[in-house]
């Protein structure tokens, strides 16, 4: 008897419905019809393979509203948000689509009277896509757009968490032409996932916790399975003793508050100059204070419920321990008890040290801690104090003096007078315990690729 993922909303914690997870049977099958499917699929004219995901794009566009209300439903993501992802993955997959054939193409880096030299590309074949719940378009996006359009087959496990609409961009990726056993959705938790990556595959693609993509890298490393991780973040922020508290203010509470503060690039601690604490702290509050929490469907709804219960526990664990090691609760700090869903006050910690763990571990969810410093040098230092290295900001009005703060940052992306931001154009990467590998831009389509080198002398 297979088991079954309870799909609950968690504004409610009412049940949506039951789905049936795949058992280790049908994830045998699975694999044998897309490790055939995908012989087919790599030899397919890539200009066949660039209109599917076109025909995708415009299927995400014609059906917005329906997909974001789903999405909205089986994850508490606020409406205008949902509309939001749904609304703009477009942009990553035309990227995708304008690059991938460059990408692909064979190269002759020598030629001479009797040698050349060339180098062609294949794709892995057959990889299993573990993707998040926190923003499945996104995340997902990131990683089956480029493996379909460089002819791999893909097993793609959606989140237990957005499961309802994993299922959704398989019905609508086959609708556009890409063929039923060539995205292959595989249903279920973690011991799903887990059966699924003990198979032969030609890459394993996951988005999710350090903690289990640890797991991952070891059971891969069996087979010697390319890995791709990414993983999660604490990443840090600094408003610089030139910069303008309300702008920095108003950029860093979005930054770490948006998605309910569940994205793996939100802002997760913040550093203050002494020069202009005092205001950043003011206007930051107030900023804070003025979101409204409510109920996800609600347009004007900007903080809504955890998509995970057991988070609530977390978050106010997190917060208690600040307040022992000293740190003073400015706002919020508790779940609310006046509600069936998973909803926490958005939370604001100050006089923060790196002796609490609100600094130290991710906290995934609408609380932030922030520490006054009175230098640059001692900014560096505690933005480097962690085993993360996803992002880091700063906020500042002269380039040169942010530059010689990010060039000393250990993370895949560095922002200026910006944060928690994401562009195809660029690789998404992370460091240390936030992942290997690289998503976006050119270099997350050439993930998907293993390079062959032809040596051609003629006789
Ligand atoms: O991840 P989990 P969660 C990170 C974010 C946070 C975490 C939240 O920072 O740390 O993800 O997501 C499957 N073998 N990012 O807690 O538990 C599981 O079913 C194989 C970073 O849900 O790691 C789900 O599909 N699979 C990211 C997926 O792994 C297993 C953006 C993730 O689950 C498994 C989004 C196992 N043993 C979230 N155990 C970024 N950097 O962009 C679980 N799974």
């Amino acid at each position: 008897m297979s088991r079954t993922i309870r799909v609950v909303n968690p504004a409610t914690n009412k049940l949506i419905r039951k789905v049936p997870m795949d058992s280790q049977a049908s994830i045998e099958l699975k694999i044998r019809r897309a490790k055939h499917a995908q012989t087919a699929w790599a030899k397919t004219p890539f200009r066949i393979r660039r209109t599917a995901l076109l025909k995708f794009d415009n299927l995400l566009k014609a059906q917005k509203q329906p997909l974001a209300k789903l999405l909205s439903l089986e994850t508490g993501k606020p409406i205008s948000q949902a509309l939001g992802e749904v609304g703009t993955v477009g942009g990553r997959i035309r990227f995708f689509v304008d690059h991938a054939e460059r990408v692909l193409s064979d190269e002759t880096p020598y030629k001479d009277s009797t040698v050349t030299e060339t180098i062609s590309y294949d794709p892995l074949g057959l990889v299993a896509n573990i993707s998040a719940w926190n923003y499945p378009y996104f995340v997902g996006a990131n990683v089956f757009v480029p493996a379909l359009l460089t002819g791999n087959a893909v097993l793609y496990k959606p989140s237990e968490f957005s499961t309802l609409t994993g299922i959704k961009i398989a019905n609508l990726l086959h609708k556009a032409g890409v063929p039923k056993n060539v995205f292959i959705p595989i249903i279920g938790d973690g011991r799903v996932g887990a059966a699924l990556i003990e198979r032969p595959l030609g890459g394993i693609f996951f988005t999710g916790s350090y903690a289990t993509g640890s797991k991952i890298a070891q059971s891969a490393s069996k087979r010697l399975t390319r890995v791709q991780l990414e993983l999660g973040g604490k990443d840090p922020a600094y408003v610089m003793d030139d910069a303008d508290p309300a702008i920095a203010a108003a950029g860093l509470a979005d930054g770490a508050f948006y998605n309910t503060g569940q994205s793996c690039c939100a802002v997760e601690r913040i550093y203050v100059h002494k020069k202009v604490y005092h205001r950043f702290i003011e206007a930051f509050v107030e900023t804070v204070r003025g979101f409204k929490v409510g109920d996800p469907l609600d347009p004007k709804t900007y903080i809504g419920p955890l998509t995970r219960p057991q988070r609530l526990a977390f978050l106010e664990n997190q917060a208690k321990d600040a307040v022992r090691k000293g740190a003073s609760l400015i706002t919020g700090g508790r779940r609310l008890t006046n509600t069936k869903g998973n909803y926490f006050e958005p939370t604001v910690l100050t006089h923060c040290t790196h002796k609490m763990n609100v600094m130290r571990e991710e906290t995934f969810g609408p609380l932030i801690g922030i520490q006054k410093v009175s230098s640059d040098v001692e900014a560096i230092r505690l933005m480097k104090d962690t085993e993360y290295g996803l992002t880091a900001g700063v906020y500042s009005k002269n380039l040169p003096h942010a530059k010689k703060v990010l060039a000393e940052m250990d993370a895949g992306s560095v922002y200026w007078n910006c944060c928690d931001r994401v562009s195809p154009n660029l690789p998404w990467s992370g460091r240390g315990h936030s992942g290997m590998g690289c998503t976006l831009s050119v270099h997350g389509i050439s993930a998907f690729l293993q390079p062959k080198a032809w040596h051609l002398r003629r006789a």
